[in-house]
């Protein structure tokens, strides 16, 4: 069955990766699924097509016969429960990569995606400089603890997993912040995620998108 998933026409970030298709590109390049993309132009988000499709009008969703997906998180976990590769076999192990899949969403993401909403939409508000600090340190809480849990293991938990997946792709929203720089061994992890090849197929897939919106 053809698996078709939504991207955006024109993503905010012009190709670097960031929007939430990418996830969900990687966990299909990874095992090995071909897949179409759906290009939604920001006008047609909160339409009545695409509201039934994600009701809160966002990318991205996916579809496969007649199931219809949103979330990324739910969308990752569909695919790799279904697909071999990114979920141990042992039932303890898998249900601890699930663990760390919904760490990267449910702990680590809300103040990264924070800070950038800090950093890009509100630098010209008088209060900034005094809130800056604030929402960094609830970046840092995190990822200190992320970073002493890591140490110097490849991976979170054994081999590369969903878990990895999902944190490598929330963790890449916080290098422009420049705070990631700030623990070696995450920025580190980051970058094996990064070269991983399907990581490429998929961050390349996007590019190539946003290259052809961009001029067209
Ligand atoms: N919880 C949902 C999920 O995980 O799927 C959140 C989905 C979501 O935030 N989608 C965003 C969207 O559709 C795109 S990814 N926004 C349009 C809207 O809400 O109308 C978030 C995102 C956007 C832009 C950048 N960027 O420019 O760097 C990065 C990430």
């Amino acid at each position: 069955m053809t698996i078709t998933i939504t991207a955006f026409e024109h993503s905010p970030d012009g190709g670097k990766g960031l929007a939430r298709d990418v996830r969900v590109r990687w966990a299909l390049e990874e095992t090995g699924q071909p897949y179409k993309v759906r290009l939604v132009a920001n006008q047609a988000m909160k339409q009545p097509a695409h509201l039934a499709l994600h009701p809160f009008g966002q990318i991205p969703t996916y579809e496969e016969g007649n199931l219809a997906l949103f979330e990324s998180g739910a969308i990752v976990l569909h695919i790799v429960e279904r697909h071999a590769g990114l979920l141990p076999h042992h039932a303890n192990a898998k249900a601890r990569a699930i663990a760390w899949l919904f760490a990267a969403l449910n702990t680590v993401e809300p103040p990264i995606v924070e800070l950038s909403t800090v950093m890009l939409e509100e630098r010209d508000k008088p209060w900034y400089a005094e809130r800056l600090p604030l929402v960094q340190a609830r970046v840092r809480d995190r990822l200190d603890l992320l970073a002493t849990r890591l140490g110097d293991a490849e991976w979170l938990d054994g081999p590369f997993s969903a878990g990895d997946l999902m944190m490598v792709s929330v963790l890449l929203r916080a290098r422009s912040s420049g705070m990631l720089d700030e623990y070696p061994n995450l920025a580190a992890y980051v970058a094996r995620g990064e070269a991983r090849q399907a990581y490429r197929r998929a961050f390349a897939a996007q590019l190539a998108v946003n290259a052809r919106t961009a001029s067209g």
